[in-house]
């Protein structure tokens, strides 16, 4: 089980305590989750070029990379870069423009993902259109 299932009983605070105790590889990742506001419907895809990331195989896409170097903090200097080069800065995409950790206005899940640049926040693509999309390029 991974660190982004876990993320579905963050709020429990039982569930955390348990996650600390017997998953400690996935502690840092949890950590990180943590600090972004919305991390829905992307969830582990927002960092890994896997959706479901183990150990062994744990690949960071291109806002991965940024985060690890911005020492794994989401602050304004990380959420200003256009991580995966699509004119989208990072806090469009996450939905947390400012980087105070709190969603921007009635976000409540991420519009596009800022580690994939055949997305950008600013086209307001749900989820449901969003897969749509991922059918279509995926058929050509
Ligand atoms: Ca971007
Ligand atoms: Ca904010
Ligand atoms: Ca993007």
């Amino acid at each position: 089980m991974s660190a982004c299932h876990h993320h579905r009983v963050r709020r429990a605070l039982l569930g955390v305590l348990v996650v600390l105790a017997i998953a400690p590889a996935a502690l840092a990742t949890e950590a990180d989750m943590a600090q972004l506001p919305v991390v829905e419907p992307f969830l582990c895809l927002i960092c890994h070029t896997s959706e479901d990331p183990t150990p062994d195989s744990f690949a960071l896409n291109a806002f991965g990379e940024d985060f690890l170097a911005n020492a794994r903090i989401w602050d304004a200097a990380l959420a200003s870069t256009d991580s995966d080069d699509d004119d989208c800065v990072n806090g469009v995409e996450l939905g947390d423009t400012d980087a105070d950790g709190t969603a921007d206005g009635n976000v409540t899940s991420l519009q596009s993902n800022p580690g994939d640049g055949t997305d950008c926040g600013v086209n307001t693509v749900g989820p449901t259109t969003w897969t749509e999309l991922k059918g279509l390029f995926n058929r050509k």
